[in-house]
């Protein structure tokens, strides 16, 4: 997709932006595990948490080729600020925006995009990953109450959530159709969060546990129906994965950067590396496969901003993205050889943080089924 220049305009701004106020906290950010809280607030004044909202909610409503930009930006040069852009944008703004009364807009949605509150989105569990519908987490009425009871895992933002969108079973019987979404705030009685989680990259993106031990919620603190939950959900992660893939896209972008710079420098045996031809294949292939996905991932947003049904096609970003990105990573870092295992070269924080791009938001075997369902219904 050839972009408007508008979009060109809007990828050189943020790419100003990444480069003058996160490039140089990336690795501090990376080390420490603490996302400075006036970078969050630069984020949000410069309207980053609200490009996929439409404008009737407070949003830009700028749509998905703008989002995608943004993400692929921002993740070649920090890829934990890019989680802190994807909630209010996808898996928390997106529920909110689509599902939520008025009121849950104004108390929720728009403190969001103002940086003011952060919430977060909690559908995984201890023993539900990627088979999503089997969650223990349950929410009885009580009048007009409910009562939750459970636990939820891998929860990004979580030690820092205001909010928390939690998913629960109303009524086992009815399977997918019985699953509930509910807003629970911090300070509710019974609700907690775990220990912060030590991973292995994105480590400026806090992950815990989200702790429901007889939470009593009001009925008006449900988002969208009950029994809505579980499509709400997936078609909310339909859209997080078009720009979990373009996330990917900078990760890989960024992997080449580094690739290319360093194969011009390195020397060995009397020239540098970048001119031996087993050099130079492998720099052919990830290149090519980078802009495979890059094609397919502006597609995608292009149909998304369309109003196009993208199921099957975010899938198949979010698949090809993730495993190309930590292909092109584990390349580059080759190409460095033992000092791309040192901490000293950004190589080695691009490959830790390319990892969980397989994982999270559905695993690559799980967007092959999702693929799969959509050929074969
Ligand atoms: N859009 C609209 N409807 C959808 C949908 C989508 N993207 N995905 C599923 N549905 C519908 C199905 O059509 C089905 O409807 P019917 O009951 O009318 O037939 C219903 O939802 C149940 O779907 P399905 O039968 O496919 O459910 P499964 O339990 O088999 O689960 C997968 C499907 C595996 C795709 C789902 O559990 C999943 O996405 N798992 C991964 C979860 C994930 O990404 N977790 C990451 C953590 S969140 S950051």
């Amino acid at each position: 997709m050839i972009h408007t220049e508008m979009q060109e305009l809007i990828r050189r701004s943020v790419r100003d932006f990444a480069l003058k106020e996160v490039a140089p906290l990336a690795a501090q950010i990376d080390e420490t595990g603490e996302f400075p809280d006036e970078l969050y607030q630069k984020l949000a004044k410069n309207n980053y948490f609200g490009i996929t909202i439409p404008r009737e909610y407070g949003g830009t409503g700028a749509g998905y080729v703008v989002m995608c930009i943004v993400m692929e930006e921002l993740a070649r040069v920090c890829v934990s600020t890019t989680l802190h852009v994807t909630s209010p944008n996808t898996l928390l703004g997106l529920p909110l925006a689509n599902y939520g009364t008025p009121e849950q807009k104004e108390r929720y949605l728009l403190p969001e995009m103002r940086g003011e509150k952060e919430g977060t989105f909690a559908l995984t569990e201890p023993g539900a990953g990627s088979d999503a519908a089997s969650m223990k987490t349950t929410a009885v009425r009580d009048g007009d109450y409910y009562i939750l009871n459970g636990r939820k895992t891998f929860i990004t933002a979580a030690p820092v959530a205001d909010f928390v969108v939690v998913f629960a079973v109303t009524d086992r019987s009815r399977g997918t159709r019985g699953i509930t979404a509910f807003i629970v705030e911090r300070g509710t009685p019974g609700f907690s969060t775990g220990k912060k989680e030590r991973k292995m990259g994105v480590c400026g993106s806090p992950t815990s546990d989200v702790i429901l031990d007889h939470v009593r919620v009001h009925k008006s603190q449900i988002l969208g129906r009950e029994g809505e939950g579980f499509l709400m959900a997936m078609k909310t992660l339909d859209s997080g994965r078009i720009v979990v893939a373009a996330q990917c896209l900078g990760i890989a972008q960024s992997a080449m950067d580094e690739a290319v710079k360093y194969v011009k420098e390195r020397q060995q045996f009397g020239r540098p590396i970048g001119n031996f031809q087993g050099v130079q294949f492998m720099l052919s292939d990830m290149e090519t496969k980078i802009n495979c996905a890059r094609a397919l991932i502006y597609d995608t947003a292009q149909k998304k901003d369309l109003g196009m049904n993208i199921t099957k096609e975010a899938a198949m970003a979010k698949y090809f993205a993730s495993e190309m990105c930590n292909e092109v990573a584990a390349k580059a870092l080759q190409l460095h050889g033992g000092y791309g295992y040192m901490k000293d070269y950004p190589i080695e924080r691009i490959f830790r943080n390319a990892r969980v791009t397989t994982i999270y938001e559905g695993t690559s075997q799980i967007q092959q089924i999702v693929i799969a369902k959509q050929l074969l219904k």
